[in-house]
């Protein structure tokens, strides 16, 4: 599946707007098919989740079904062609109807989807579009869901949150994401998956891989600047490398991107074509370090959320703009799509301005009592839709494929199922991609012998000292955190990526003693984890939790929202930020100065980079 870019063959008609809705509480929708239409009066926005938009008629805490629906008039021009439908993302799942006849579904939320409508619409005639949308979540889906229920069961009553949920963001509902009617030729590209080296200090290389929708006998042709190759399809698809001479590596310094241009010919003809941004690049795990074409980075940045008032979860073009200004302004280099698939534009966005990316199944907080083979299936599923999608992104420097498993610290963890399940869900990781690092980020409670540890690439704490364990005591958290952090090291020899610290703090507090939820305590644990974790040679970075404040089902722990941010959630910062923005700055200049000395030494002694 290729994003949507409209080009000389193909169009694009972007279905964002106000679309007719209808909750359905008592889901009736499908028995009473609402696919043949339904009364409401009832507009909402899309993209855009429900909650916020529509928290005056109910919605606020919403879960369950509703309907969308809107009629569109299928273009002349699009006649003879392949006509599709291209779903940013839906939370947590989506059927779809046109003009009442089903069409498809996706059963994950986070990630696109493509549909195929050829069949079911006719060129310069009304079509009826019918989404029900649907963000309940279950044992086997991804992520795990929990009910009011399980919190009785389990007796844990007081965990209970409003939406249940078994992680700490929202639950927004809806279609988050843009809809688009794409039309092509009935033969086109379905796929490009672009896999890049640095070949000698000045080329690059870059393989590709391509499907087309049809067996037919096509040409493929390839170009990178005045670099062309043509090779034919076979059975639809097509391997081919390109070498680019004289490259420009990407990286976050010079965050170069070439233009990949794809055509598919039919004899002279161009019936299809497709452009996309590459960089060319190399991600290595080595010597407890991670390199970036060979060079030494420290990550430095945040755990973030999509997340917003009104837009909820939905797609929020100005956000992204701003938090890239303001990740470039705090001067960090990262952050992690914690804890889902965030949508494609901000990884447009870190491919343009040199951000690196870590990009996070939506696998949080595990339970193993109620994981199945179906879990372990699902969760294979969500792995390679997301990579398919964010394959060619050269932001993108390493997978995270779950957070916090085993929250809770359940036996059934430690009695062999759970090194099954990892050892399998790695090795299915690693043959979709072996070019970049896999991660999964680890929760005190899963203890040092938590088996995922066993199975990573490199290592990624999430801790809490002088939060929720040792609260005021910075003396003591960090002395903990340093002494665990050596522990891990020597246990697995892995490098040490810090994922998640923090405090909850509320702009406009203060004291002049550790105190928590004051900007000064968040500020003095923020500087003194920073200081433990830099003084480690296996550390391979920081991140914050987190870049902003963002809300939470409600729970008594919680005053409407997580706020461990350092921006607020409409993004003004705490006096956290000036302190990142100076301790990163100068770790900026110490990494430039050590880059010289070695330059320095390498060119004496000859050695090359
Ligand atoms: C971690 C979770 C994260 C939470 C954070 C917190 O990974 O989603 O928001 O704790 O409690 O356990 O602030």
């Amino acid at each position: 599946m290729l994003k949507p870019n409209t080009t000389s063959t193909r169009a694009v008609i972007d279905c964002s707007g106000f679309w007719k809705f209808k909750i359905d509480r008592e889901n009736n929708g499908e028995r009473e098919h609402w696919e043949n239409g339904f009364s409401s009066i009832m507009d909402i926005a899309v993209p855009g989740s429900w909650n916020e938009q529509l928290a005056e008629a109910g919605l606020m805490n919403y879960v369950g079904a509703a309907w969308y629906e809107k009629e569109f008039v299928i273009p002349k021009t699009f006649e003879g062609k392949s006509i599709r439908l291209y779903i940013g993302s839906v939370d947590f799942g989506a059927k779809v109807w046109v003009n009442g006849c089903f069409v498809g579904e996706q059963v994950f939320g986070f990630l696109p989807f493509e549909l195929n409508l050829t069949p079911f619409v006719k060129a310069g005639e009304k079509v009826r579009l019918t989404i029900r949308v649907c963000n309940e979540l279950s044992d086997e889906s991804v992520p795990q869901g929990i009910s009011q229920r399980d919190y009785v069961l389990e007796n844990r009553v007081r965990d209970e949150t409003f939406p249940p949920a078994r992680f700490d963001f929202f639950p927004f509902g809806g279609i988050q994401r843009p809809v688009y009617l794409v039309a092509t030729d009935v033969s086109h590209f379905t796929s490009i998956k672009v896999q890049t080296h640095l070949l000698t200090s000045s080329d690059g290389g870059v393989s590709i891989f391509a499907t087309a929708s049809q067996s037919e006998s096509l040409v493929a042709r390839f170009s990178i600047g005045e670099v062309v190759v043509q090779v034919p399809m076979e059975n639809g698809t097509v391997a081919s490398n390109l070498v680019i001479p004289n490259c420009l590596a990407w990286s976050c310094e010079t965050p170069h991107c070439y233009t990949l241009r794809a055509e598919l010919l039919r004899g002279d003809e161009i019936i299809d074509d497709y452009e996309l941004l590459i960089g060319i690049r190399e991600v290595k795990i080595e010597n407890n370090q991670l390199l970036l074409n060979g060079k030494r980075v420290f990550l430095k940045g945040f755990g973030k959320h999509e997340d917003a008032p009104i837009h909820g979860r939905g797609l929020n073009l100005p956000q992204i703009v701003k938090d890239f200004g303001l990740m470039k302004w705090i001067n960090a280099n990262s952050f992690r799509t914690s804890h889902y698939p965030y949508a494609e534009e901000w990884l447009d966005f870190a491919d343009k301005h040199g951000i690196l990316v870590i990009s996070e199944v939506a696998d949080i907080s595990r339970d193993f009592r109620k994981t199945s083979t179906t879990s372990l299936l699902n969760h294979k599923a969500f792995l390679e839709q997301l990579f398919s999608r964010d394959f060619n992104h050269p932001s993108v420097i390493a997978w995270s494929i779950s957070n916090e498993p085993s929250y809770l610290g359940e036996s059934e963890y430690h009695d062999g199922r759970g090194e099954a399940y990892w050892k399998d869900l790695t090795e299915f990781a690693r043959q979709l991609d072996q070019t970049r690092p896999i991660t999964i980020a680890h929760v005190q409670r899963a203890t040092h012998q938590d088996p995922a540890l066993k199975f990573v690439d490199f290592i990624s704490l999430n801790r809490y000292y002088g939060w929720y364990e040792n609260p005021a005591q910075l003396d003591l958290a960090t002395q903990r955190l340093s002494e665990e952090l050596d522990e891990i090291a020597r246990l697995y020899g892995k490098p040490i990526l810090f994922t998640e610290f923090g405090a909850d703090t509320i702009a406009g507090f203060h004291s002049t003693t550790d105190q928590l939820f004051t900007e000064e305590y968040q500020s003095n644990l923020i500087r003194r984890y920073c200081q433990v974790i830099e003084s480690k040679p296996y550390t391979i970075g920081e991140h914050v939790w987190n870049f902003a404040d963002f809300r939470t089902p409600q729970h008594h722990r919680r005053v409407v929202m997580n706020l461990k941010g350092v921006f607020t959630r409409t993004r003004e910062p705490k006096l956290a930020a000036f302190t990142l923005k100076e301790l990163w700055q100068q770790k900026n200049s110490a990494n430039t100065l050590l880059k010289e000395k070695h330059d320095a030494h390498r060119e004496k002694h000859q050695i090359s980079p």
